[in-house]
């Protein structure tokens, strides 16, 4: 090899190193495909409920293996079907005069402390079911095992997969996220434009 292609191929494989430690490469949290638990970092993950005792409001999750709805057409996706709409009556502390009280629900799931600071994005799938209906907006948080939380709000939910990227940048001031604890998905009577609905999830990863 001459001094000239000699030089060039250091210069390349020098870009080459920089270029590999300054991203992350990325790190798939959650697939679904294998319709169990824990995830793909071996953290658990499933529905919550604001109490236990008020059934009139809940989320179920469940896994989806139907390839006219699975991301991808293929393996499987999460399913969550939420109620923020609690009945009358439905709740052991409900009164006369306290007939109804605030909803929400979602889905939890372990990060395993994760390191965000070193990805630009949090991204996920999400797509609403046409034939049982979807709220457009939905709370996203991820809190850290420093007690730290931030939050987003995803809008624009329709009934085809869209991709959710969260800039992990805003964050980077909000508090340590170098341990990163969970991933939460609200849904609130609030802010759902539908109060019982079908949800579908996949493909939540780091980059
Ligand atoms: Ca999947």
């Amino acid at each position: 090899m001459n001094k000239k292609y000699f030089i060039l191929f250091l210069v390349m494989g020098f870009v080459l190193v920089i270029n590999s430690a300054c991203f992350a490469e990325k790190l798939m949290i959650a697939d679904f495909n294998r319709g169990e638990k824990p995830n793909l970092i071996s953290g658990d993950f499933g529905a919550w409920n604001k109490t236990e005792w008020d059934r009139s409001q809940f989320c179920n999750e469940t896994f989806t293996a139907d390839p006219d709805i699975v991301y991808g057409s293929k393996g499987c996706s999460l399913q969550l079907d939420y109620d923020v709409d609690p009945k009358e009556g439905g709740g052991l502390c409900w009164t006369d005069t306290d007939t109804k009280k605030a909803a929400y629900n979602g889905l939890w799931m372990r990060l395993e402390k994760i390191d965000l600071n070193k990805y630009d994005e949090f991204v996920f799938y999400v797509k609403g079911d046409a034939d049982f209906g979807y709220t457009n907006k939905f709370k996203v948080e991820i809190t850290s095992m420093a007690g730290d939380m931030a939050r987003f709000y995803v809008t624009d939910v329709c009934d085809s997969w869209q991709k959710v990227v969260l800039p992990l940048y805003k964050i980077k001031n909000d508090g340590d996220f170098s341990q990163a604890y969970e991933f939460k998905i609200v849904f609130e009577d609030t802010v759902a434009t539908k109060k019982e609905g079908r949800i579908y999830i996949d493909e939540i990863y780091v980059q």
